[in-house]
């Protein structure tokens, strides 16, 4: 039986002050908790961390009385660092992973590669201002935040949809769904590179 892949870290700065304990291994007895003070970004990570079949415990007091704006980027930081922690070395692992996930109207496309280089792309066509107390442009700029401090490849793309809400979530979704598949474990003790090394 491989070890389950966990990590828990604090990140503290004036601003936020975020908890994050994951375990990218208990799909069977997923336990989810994320409470980041904006509903609809807990109602986004808890679809990410469902889908992953993650357990995720995230809490974060931050400064919601300034906007939502430090919060939402530092969860999604602190997220990426508790990710690539409990991943290690990436050794053993499907390392790439590409999904498509539908929500009734809308339809989102994530591709990723646990490459340990930062970078992200991420369209997803919101038109709103806000959704609940989330600004909509920090909805991208969340995934952007979770794959730089992750080190990862994130290719997001909502191809159709016309519900804000839709959009998102099915964005959510299909990073998880990627995610999933390129945490895998091959059996092997191979990292997967030429290079040897990621
Ligand atoms: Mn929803």
């Amino acid at each position: 039986m491989d070890e389950p892949r966990i990590a828990s870290l604090e990140r503290k700065t004036n601003e936020t002050d975020i908890k994050v304990s994951i375990n990218i291994d208990d799909k069977f007895d997923q336990k989810i908790n994320i409470n980041t003070g904006i509903g609809f970004l807990d109602h986004m990570l808890h679809a990410l961390a469902k889908h992953s079949g993650w357990s995720l415990d995230v809490t974060c007091k931050g400064d919601l009385h300034i906007d939502d704006h430090h919060s939402a980027e530092d969860t999604g930081i602190a997220l990426g660092m508790a990710f690539k922690k409990a991943l290690g070395t990436p050794r053993g692992i499907k390392r790439f992973g590409s999904a498509f996930c539908p929500l009734d109207e809308a339809l989102a496309r994530s591709v990723v590669d646990i490459s340990g280089r930062p970078f992200a792309d991420i369209n997803l066509d919101l038109k709103r201002e806000m959704i609940g107390t989330l600004s909509t442009e920090m909805i991208p700029h969340v995934l952007e935040s979770f794959a730089g401090a992750a080190g990862i490849t994130l290719h997001v793309d909502v191809l159709k949809g016309k519900n804000d809400h839709h959009k998102a979530e099915s964005a959510f979704k299909s990073v998880a769904v990627a995610l999933r598949e390129a945490c895998t474990r091959t059996g092997t003790n191979d990292v997967p590179s030429t290079k040897g090394v990621l």
